[in-house]
């Protein structure tokens, strides 16, 4: 006889073995059978996916997937070696967008990808500067300011010293929170300062090359009284995914007023003349740093050229 089935979030997943969690705790469940194995897709269930699951009666800390709840939002990357989408985290209410101000240097670039993918993936996502304690260069500060001035929220934390790390509790509160960003940035420190005595793994960043060590493997759930949030392990690229090259200016906040206007349609902002993209560029009224950003990108939707690594 089959158990009642129930629904759960997926708070871990590991060689197919999925930990989901539901009301009376935590259950360890594979995918039952052929469900889920049609979509052409890296992984077919990540961290934050809605499940229903049906219990093993004789083993009441097993159960088998039957299916995933549709998503409200996801984040995902193009996996070139596995030539198909991947999906990093699902179903939060704010994307935290984890950057620092050094060590490993602030990379611009490497953000506007972040932020095209929350935008596809229909992510809300804020901005957060950690490392407040290191000093910044200017063109790190000038190029956050950037991001305020387009709309973007922004917060200043040091998961070391513990400057702003109350705020944003304050503001985690009652939500559920995805961090994203680079290797070494600190999110699992970030994480540690939210939740005392949790001691996630955390790991130097190479004196070398200015860059993390890639010490968390798996994305995770973390709860806490009032607190959710997911972590994930550093990401190295982002290739877009899921969108046409010619809608791309669409998910760049500032170009808003200008991308429907050009005199070309459809117009890829890119060599077209009469492209009003490329007029507020030259008047000022966007950053030439953002619009190179959305060229490169713009390169790799076209599959002209590999990712933008988390360089420049
Ligand atoms: N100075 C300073 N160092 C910090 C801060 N937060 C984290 N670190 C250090 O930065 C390094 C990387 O921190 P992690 O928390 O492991 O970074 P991560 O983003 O989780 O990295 P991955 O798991 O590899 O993606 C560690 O040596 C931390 O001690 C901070 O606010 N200030
Ligand atoms: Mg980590
Ligand atoms: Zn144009």
């Amino acid at each position: 006889m089959k158990g009642q089935s129930f629904v759960g979030t997926v708070s871990l997943g590991i060689n197919n073995i999925y930990t989901v969690i539901t009301d009376t705790g935590k259950v360890e469940c594979r995918i039952k059978g052929k469900v889920l194995k049609g979509e052409k897709v890296y992984n077919p269930l990540t961290v934050g996916d809605r499940v229903e699951v049906e219990p093993d009666t004789h083993d009441a800390g097993k159960g088998l997937i039957l299916k995933r709840f549709e998503r409200k939002n996801v984040f995902s990357r193009y996996n070139r070696k596995r030539n198909a989408p991947q999906v990093i985290l699902a179903n939060v209410d704010v994307l935290a967008c984890i950057t620092s101000w050094s060590s490993p240097p602030f990379r611009p670039r490497f953000l506007d990808r972040v932020l095209i993918a929350a935008a596809i993936g229909d992510l809300e996502p804020v901005i957060i500067v950690n490392k407040s304690d290191l000093s910044a260069d200017s063109e790190s500060v000038a190029r956050i300011n950037i991001y305020r001035e387009i709309g973007y929220r922004v917060l200043f934390c040091s998961a070391l010293s513990g400057e702003g790390i109350d705020m944003l509790r304050e503001e985690m509160r009652t939500q559920v929170w995805g961090f994203l960003g680079q290797s070494g940035v600190g999110k699992s420190s970030i994480l540690n300062a939210l939740m005392p005595g949790l001691d996630a793994e955390t790991g130097a960043v190479s004196k070398k090359h200015d860059r993390g060590s890639h010490t968390t493997c798996y994305a995770a759930m973390f709860s806490r009284d009032d607190l959710t949030l997911i972590d994930t392990p550093g990401i190295r690229e982002i290739d877009i995914c899921g969108i046409e090259a010619m809608d791309l200016g669409y998910y760049f906040r500032e170009f808003q007023p200008y991308v429907g206007n050009c005199d070309f349609s459809p117009c890829l902002h890119d060599h077209e003349p009469g492209c009003r993209v490329k007029e507020a560029v030259e008047k000022g009224l966007i950053h030439p740093d953002r619009y190179e950003s959305y060229l490169r990108t713009l390169a790799q939707l076209q599959g002209e050229t590999g990712s933008t690594q988390a360089k420049g």
